[in-house]
């Protein structure tokens, strides 16, 4: 490590390799939700990214804000200090890569790691400072109906067809009521990747759960499944709906336009000068590296 002069070591593809490397021995853990990491993990990125504004150009992923307590602290982030305190571990051994890098690559191991598609990533990110930390509010509220997806999505450059592409990473993980006040799993598989949120979307009878917490759905059959409001607006408008459909039906398309989608939400907000290459990177799934 000492050959490693902090100002001019210049890390390349092979270096971030074993970052991921590194992020996939985390994310398997027995005594932690479903048994894994990954999904708060993927929700980390998720949330460092979905900031950005294209009007201001500002929040996305370029500073990693969420490391302030300002930003932290923002209601949605509830639970997130879990991924960043894990990403400790790893910025610790590799402690040239910005938080911003480190979060979104996270976020791809994660998805990469639970069969989902390959994710194309660039390195480039550097942190920001407090300045730099975003308003509340900037992301989405699951009380609420389509126009309100429309108007954070599209305040982030997304059409309909990237909503529902996006919301499908909700196959993933779980709500805790002690972070969103949401209580539940959306899949009978919450670590694995897969189209069957949209599935479930379609072929269960879902109703309003009768609880003291916030309106959420449950399917009828098991009362084991939620849906978000926000979730089941997939299906009630009619835009969205045509979207969801294909996506039931066909896992591939779901994994392409996911993918596409994803890439370009871990980039919002960081300037094409700063990625380190033109070309994205495709990180190797632990699986590859062992073949
Ligand atoms: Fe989400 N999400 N999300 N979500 N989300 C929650 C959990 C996850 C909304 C609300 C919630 C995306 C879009 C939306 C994940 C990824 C994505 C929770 C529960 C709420 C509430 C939090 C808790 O209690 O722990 C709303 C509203 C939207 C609007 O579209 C998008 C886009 C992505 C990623 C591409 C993942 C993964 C989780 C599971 C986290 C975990 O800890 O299991």
């Amino acid at each position: 490590q000492a050959a490693k002069a902090k100002t001019n070591f210049v890390p390349t593809k092979e270096d971030y390799q074993k970052v991921y490397n590194k992020i996939a021995t985390l994310l398997d853990a027995d005594d932690y939700d479903d048994g894994s990491y990954g999904p708060v993990l993927v929700r980390l990125a998720w949330h460092s990214s979905g900031t950005y504004d294209k009007d201001t150009k500002t929040g996305g992923s370029n500073y990693a804000t969420m490391r302030f307590e300002s930003e932290a602290s923002h209601g949605a982030n509830n639970g997130l200090n879990i991924a960043r305190n894990l990403l400790e571990q790893v910025k610790n051994e590799f402690d040239w890569i910005s938080y911003g890098d480190l979060w979104t690559l996270a976020g791809v191991t994660a998805i990469q790691e639970m069969a989902g598609p390959k994710i194309p990533w660039r390195a480039g990110r550097i942190d920001g400072q407090a300045a730099d930390a975003t308003p509340d509010g900037r992301l989405p509220d699951a009380t609420q109906g389509s126009d309100h997806l429309r108007k954070i999505f599209g305040r982030m450059g997304f059409n309909d067809q990237e909503i529902v592409a996006l919301s499908g990473a909700h196959a993933l993980g779980r709500c805790h009521p002690d972070r969103s006040g949401f209580t539940g799993p959306w899949t009978f598989s919450p670590t694995t990747l897969t189209n069957a949120y949209y599935q479930l979307l379609f072929d269960e009878t879902w109703q309003w759960k009768k609880w003291n917490g916030p309106k959420q759905l449950e399917d009828k059959k098991t009362k084991s499944l939620m849906m978000l409001p926000t979730d089941y607006v997939l299906v009630t408008d009619k835009s969205f709906k045509k979207y969801a459909k294909a996506y039931a039906q066909d896992q591939d398309l779901f994994f392409k336009d996911f993918s596409a989608a994803v890439s370009r939400l871990f980039e919002l907000g960081v300037p094409t000068q700063q990625f380190v290459t033109p070309e994205p990177w495709i990180m190797k799934s632990v699986d590859e590296q062992e073949e």
